[in-house]
């Protein structure tokens, strides 16, 4: 796997499903009862099991974020998060993406979660632009390690070469 390491924040190129972190974060809708893209996968992965958690969970709000366990992922917990649809970026879509961030940090924090992995939320099915995207999660992150010792570490996990470049950049500056 590709991989860049900046302090506390670090970039790798591949699946989050992978990864054997505290927690991965799910670009969910607000059922929270799956879908496709990285939620398809994380649900594949991760088994039945967590469906019938989010089933108790009486879906999340756009900006929110809630918790369950991993199961049979490597990654102990999973978070929850729903992105905004990308609608022309008038409807307070930077705002409630940044709020995403905010939310998936808060909750990793209060559970003692030290490392915590993001995928580019809203930037699939979503259509969030993909750099403007990556500067919110970046600028959000670097922000809430500033202030708080945890979580430890920050990984953003892009899933193709455009993502990945556009990280690379904003790490590297
Ligand atoms: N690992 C890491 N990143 C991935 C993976 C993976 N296995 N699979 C896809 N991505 P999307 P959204 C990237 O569409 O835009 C679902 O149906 C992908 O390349 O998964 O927030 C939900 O249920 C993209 O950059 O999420 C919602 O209905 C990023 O993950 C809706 O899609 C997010 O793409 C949410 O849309």
């Amino acid at each position: 796997m590709e991989k860049i390491c900046n302090d506390r924040i670090e970039l790798i190129k591949g699946d989050i499903t992978t990864l054997d972190v505290d927690v991965i974060v799910n670009a969910a809708n607000n059922s929270l009862l799956g879908g496709g893209g990285v939620d398809r996968a994380i649900h594949k992965a991760a088994g039945p099991d967590l469906y019938s958690e989010c089933l108790e969970l009486d879906g999340c709000k756009t900006g929110e974020a809630k918790i369950t366990k991993g199961y049979k992922l490597k990654a102990r917990h999973i978070i929850h998060t729903v992105g905004p649809v990308w609608h022309g970026g008038k409807n307070s879509e930077t705002d409630l993406l940044a709020s995403c961030y905010q939310s998936s940090l808060k909750l990793a924090k209060k559970n003692n979660l030290k490392t915590i992995a993001f995928p580019g939320i809203s930037t699939g099915m979503y259509g969030f632009p993909k750099d403007l995207a990556a500067l919110i999660a970046y600028n959000e992150s670097k922000r809430f390690l500033k202030n708080n010792p945890v979580p430890e570490k920050v990984i953003f996990v892009a899933f193709d070469d455009e993502s990945y470049e556009i990280y690379r950049k904003l790490l590297n500056r």
